[in-house]
C-alpha cells in the first residue's frame, strides 16, 4: 500500500474510534466523488499534500494578529507558515503585498471593503480631527463617522449578469453597507459593454469599483476597469475567486491579469486554483496597513492549519505543471462549449474564454432547478444559475453553470468534454417538466425519459474509470 493510502486508511480508523458515522460518510464522499462528473465551476480536488496539512495540530493554535505581532504567545510555528504562504502568493501573483487570513472569499471581500473604508474614509477623518486611533475620537465625531463609512457607494455586476452575491445584492451585508448599485451586460449579446460601465460610473460614483464575477463566461479587461474607476478617483477591487487559478496559471495575462490593474485583489484558494477552502487577498503596498488590519476588525483568528495549506498549494501553483494544466482549463471549456453549440444548445455569450460555461436551459423548455435535478440523477453534478434577466428568479432560474477545473483535474481532456456535452444534452432533451401536487406546472418537478439516468450513469463510470481521482489511494 502507499504512503497516501496508508496514511488516510489509519486516520480513519483513529477517527472511527470515536465517532465511526463520521468514518464511514468521510469514506462515501470519496466514493461519491469518484462516481460523478463534477462539473460545479468552483470545485476542484486538492492534492493530497494540500488536503493533509489541513489536518494537523495547527488547527488548535491561536494567533489573532499579524506575523511576529499576535495577541497570543508561541505563534513562532505559525508566524512561519503564514510567512511562506504570504510569500508564495506574492511571487505568485506579482503583487506587493498578500494577506492569507480570510476563512472564506465572502471574508475576503467584507475584510477588503472594511480595508479600502479604513484607508478612503477612517484615515482622512483621523487626519482632519488630528488623532492617531480612532478610540481617541470624540463622540460627536464617531457619531459622522459612523454616517460617513455607511453611506459610501459601491458599484459592482450585477448578479443576473455573473456577479456575486457579496458585490452589492442585497441579501448580503455588502447591498446594506453599502449605498449600492450594479451595471449589467449588453441585453443582446450578454457581454461586458465598458462604455455603458464607464457611463453608469460617471453617473453614480462609486468609492468602490467591483470587477469579477463568479458566472461570467468571458475574461474581464482589468486595464480598462481601472481607467473607469480612476475617472472618478474610485477604489478598483477585482474579485478573483473564480479565476484565480487562470491568472496564476499565466492563462490571463496583460491586461487580463487583475493584480497590476486593481488596487485590491480578492479571491478563494478552493476553486480554479486548487487549494485549500479559503480566502486571501492581495493589494499595493498603498493599501497593505489596512488590510493587515482584518483580524481582528473584520475576521475571527486565522485558521492556521489552512494557512499552512495554502502555502503547499500555493508552492504547487508555482510549478510549470500548474500551467499546463490551467491552460487545459480553458481549453476544455472552449470544448465543452462547442460541443453544446453544435449540438443545439444556447449558451450565454454564445460561448465561453474562461472556465465556465453557461447553457441557457430554456432552450429545452426547462428550469435551471428542474435541469439541475434530472442531471445529478443521471450522475452530472452541476449548478442552477440565473442568467442576464432571468424570468425565473435566483431560486429557479432559467441556467446551469458548468465548470472544468475539477474534471481537468482528474485528467479529461478535449475529447471527453464534447463527451460531457453529448451527455448532458441528451439527459435534457429527454427530460419533461412535471407538474405540482393539484396539477398544475411546476418549475420543481420534472420527468426523466425511461432509462436515461442508467444510461448516462454508465457513460460517466467509462470516463471516470480512466481518470481515477486521487489514483493509488485505496482505504482499507
Ligand atoms: N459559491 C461560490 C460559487 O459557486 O461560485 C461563490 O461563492
Amino acid at each position: 500500500m502507499n504512503l497516501v493510502s496508508s496514511a488516510y486508511s489509519q486516520a480513519l480508523d483513529v477517527i472511527a474510534a470515536v465517532e465511526p458515522r463520521v468514518a464511514e460518510a468521510t469514506r462515501k464522499e470519496l466514493a461519491d466523488q469518484r462516481a460523478s462528473l463534477k462539473l460545479i465551476a468552483s470545485e476542484n480536488y486538492a492534492s493530497p499534500a494540500v488536503l493533509m496539512t489541513m489536518g494537523t495540530w495547527f488547527s488548535d493554535k491561536y494567533a489573532e494578529g499579524t506575523i511576529g505581532h499576535r495577541f497570543y504567545a508561541g505563534c513562532q510555528n505559525v508566524d512561519t507558515v503564514e510567512e511562506l504562504a504570504a510569500e508564495h502568493a506574492r511571487e505568485l501573483f506579482g503583487s506587493e503585498y498578500a494577506y492569507v487570513q480570510p476563512h472564506s472569499g465572502i471574508d475576503a471581500n467584507l475584510t477588503a471593503y472594511w480595508s479600502i473604508l479604513a484607508h478612503r474614509v477612517e484615515g482622512p477623518w483621523l487626519e482632519n480631527a488630528g488623532v492617531k486611533n480612532m478610540n481617541d475620537l470624540s463622540e460627536a465625531d464617531w457619531e459622522k463617522l459612523r454616517g460617513e463609512l455607511g453611506n459610501q457607494r459601491l458599484l459592482g455586476m450585477s448578479l443576473d449578469a455573473g456577479g456575486h452575491l457579496t458585490h452589492g445584492f442585497r441579501p448580503n451585508i455588502s447591498g446594506k453597507m453599502f449605498h449600492q448599485n450594479q451595471y449589467g451586460t449588453d441585453p443582446e449579446t450578454g457581454l461586458l459593454d465598458y462604455d455603458a460601465v464607464a457611463a453608469k460610473v460617471k453617473e453614480f460614483k462609486p468609492l468602490i469599483l467591483v470587477a469579477g464575477y463568479s458566472a461570467y463566461p468571458r475574461r474581464v479587461n482589468f486595464a480598462k476597469m481601472r481607467e473607469i474607476a480612476d475617472s472618478v478617483g474610485a477604489t478598483l477591487m477585482v474579485d478573483m475567486a473564480h479565476f484565480a487559478g487562470l491568472v496564476a496559471g499565466k492563462v490571463f495575462t496583460g491586461d487580463e491579469d487583475p493584480v497590476p490593474h486593481a488596487h485590491v485583489v480578492t479571491s478563494t484558494s478552493h476553486k480554479s486554483l486548487r487549494g485549500p477552502r479559503g480566502g486571501f487577498i492581495l493589494a499595493t503596498e498603498e493599501y497593505a496597513p489596512s488590510v493587515d488590519r482584518g483580524c481582528p476588525m473584520v475576521l475571527g483568528g486565522p485558521l492556521s492549519h489552512v494557512m499552512a495549506a495554502k502555502a503547499v498549494a500555493f508552492a504547487e501553483a508555482r510549478q510549470d505543471s500548474f500551467r499546463t494544466y490551467a491552460q487545459q482549463v480553458a481549453d476544455n471549456a472552449q470544448s465543452l462549449a462547442e460541443g453544446f453549440k453544435k449540438r443545439g444548445a444556447r449558451l450565454v455569450t454564445d460561448g465561453t474564454d474562461n472556465h465556465i460555461v453557461l447553457l441557457d436551459v430554456s432552450s429545452f423548455g426547462l428550469t435551471g432547478r428542474q435541469a439541475e435535478s434530472a442531471l445529478l440523477d443521471s450522475g452530472i453534478v452541476t449548478n442552477r444559475n440565473s442568467v442576464p434577466a432571468d424570468p425565473n428568479g435566483a431560486w429557479y432560474t432559467s441556467g446551469i453553470r458548468f465548470g472544468t477545473p475539477a474534471l481537468t483535474t482528474r485528467g479529461f481532456g478535449h475529447d471527453e468534454f464534447d463527451r460531457v456535452a453529448d451527455l448532458v444534452v441528451d439527459v435534457l432533451t429527454n427530460t419533461e417538466p412535471g407538474t405540482t401536487k393539484a396539477g398544475g406546472p411546476s418549475k420543481a418537478s420534472y420527468v426523466l425519459g425511461d432509462g436515461v439516468a442508467d444510461k448516462t450513469h454508465a457513460a460517466a463510470a467509462e470516463m471516470l474509470a480512466k481518470h481515477e481521482l486521487y489514483p493509488g489511494l485505496d482505504l482499507v
